[in-house]
């Protein structure tokens, strides 16, 4: 199949995940278009079968905002038709799910049909979606995509609490690629960040205030007073500055390691003992996934979809959001004891398997053929 796939450039889990996807899909041979401003944060190397086609804004003295989604929208165009695609995967409602449904509407015009198949990744619902400034744009571009998907039972069941959806929402989990996920022996690099044995505990996020970033500083400030520790902070965001602050004032900068983002995440995982990720919100939550492919168990918050891939007291424990005493206790639990830390550590890695990439590709490839299925009916 030819597919084209818009997603956010960034660091992101949606982004990340569609890119993931794309580069795996086109290993299955598929020819793969990525339609966005920026080459994705995880296309860094060359690959067979994969195009980017960047969207360029134009810019007008009139214009205070570049309008992105007009010239989104005549780049899919463009791009539907000189490259003959079979259908558009748009990752991310806002504005993505508007904008394939405009192409669409425009190419039919033209004598075109090309399926719009949207997935939902979390914020674009709970968070931005739900705002008066996007709901009724969101709303009408979920039912006019052709197939929708979300990423776990906890976002369908919100995005159809919180809006009047008259599609069917499949659910297809975010899944992992463990020839690029899996514990490695990074003994050296782990000798040079805890030189004395220290633990290692990771967070890794976009710093945005959903993240509840402050509180993982919390939990690993009462776990230090108990043991030996080091904090790994990977990833960079809006509340980067704030935490830095916190730090200083705690006087823990020298436990603390600020890594900025990061391409081998797999890397500092691989030296990690425990993953924190106490967020507010969270539909699925790839960062902890990825987490335990590389056999870290989580301590989580029970926001949107985590329970569905930390399974309290086997990969990780859970808690209410915000109670950092609960994490705290969890942890310094679990690192005071090898054994259940070495058992978490397999039943992660065994839980991960379930959401093995070559799984779930099956998944999508089967939804696009449901949605060009739909070509017929749909176009008349
Ligand atoms: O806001 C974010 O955390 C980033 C956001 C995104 O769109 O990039 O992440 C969402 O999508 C990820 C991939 O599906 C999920 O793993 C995250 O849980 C989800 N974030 C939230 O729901 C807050």
């Amino acid at each position: 199949m030819k597919i084209g796939i818009v997603c956010y450039p960034t660091f992101g889990g949606s982004g990340v995940l569609a890119t993931e996807l794309g580069l795996g899909l086109a290993k299955k041979g598929h020819l793969i278009h990525f339609i966005t401003y920026r080459r994705p944060a995880r296309l860094n190397t060359f690959q067979e079968n994969v195009y980017f086609h960047e969207v360029s804004p134009f810019d007008y003295p009139l214009f205070e905002f570049k309008p992105y989604d007009t010239t989104l929208t005549s780049k899919l165009v463009d791009v539907v038709t000189y490259e003959k695609l079979d259908l558009l995967h748009v990752h991310y409602a806002i504005p993505h799910a508007t904008i394939g449904y405009l192409a669409k509407k425009i190419l039919l015009k033209r004598g075109r049909y090309v399926p719009v198949v949207t997935t939902l990744h979390g914020t674009d619902i709970t968070l931005v979606g739900i705002d008066n400034s996007f709901a009724p744009v969101v709303e009408f571009g979920i039912n006019e995509s052709d197939v929708v998907t979300a990423v776990s039972q906890s976002l369908k069941k919100q995005t159809e609490d919180l809006f009047d959806i008259d599609k069917e929402i499949e659910v297809i989990y975010n899944f992992i690629n463990f020839e690029r996920f899996s514990r490695t022996n990074k003994e050296h690099f782990r000798k040079a960040i805890a030189p004395d044995g220290e633990k290692i505990l990771v967070h890794v996020s976009n710093f945005r205030k959903v993240k509840r970033v402050e509180d993982v500083i919390n939990i690993f400030a009462k776990v230090l007073a108990k043991m030996p520790a080091k904090l790994l902070l990977v990833g960079d965001g809006p509340e980067r500055v704030h935490l830095e602050e916190l730090c200083r004032a705690m006087e823990i900068c020298d436990e603390v390691r600020f890594l900025g983002n990061q391409d081998a995440v797999e890397e500092i995982l691989a030296i990690a003992d425990l993953l924190l990720i106490p967020s507010e919100k969270e539909s699925f939550g790839l960062a902890a996934l990825e987490a335990m492919a590389c056999q870290v168990p989580v301590i989580s918050s029970d926001a949107g979809g985590l329970p569905e891939v930390n399974i309290h007291g086997k990969t990780g424990y859970i808690s209410p959001v915000g109670d950092v005493e609960n994490m705290a206790a969890q942890s310094i639990s679990l690192l005071q004891n090898p054994e259940l830390l070495q058992e978490f550590r397999q039943n992660a890695l065994e839980q991960a398997k379930r959401f093995d990439i070559s799984k779930v590709i099956l998944d999508y490839e089967r939804i696009y053929q449901k949605a060009l299925e739909n070509v017929y009916t749909s176009a008349e």
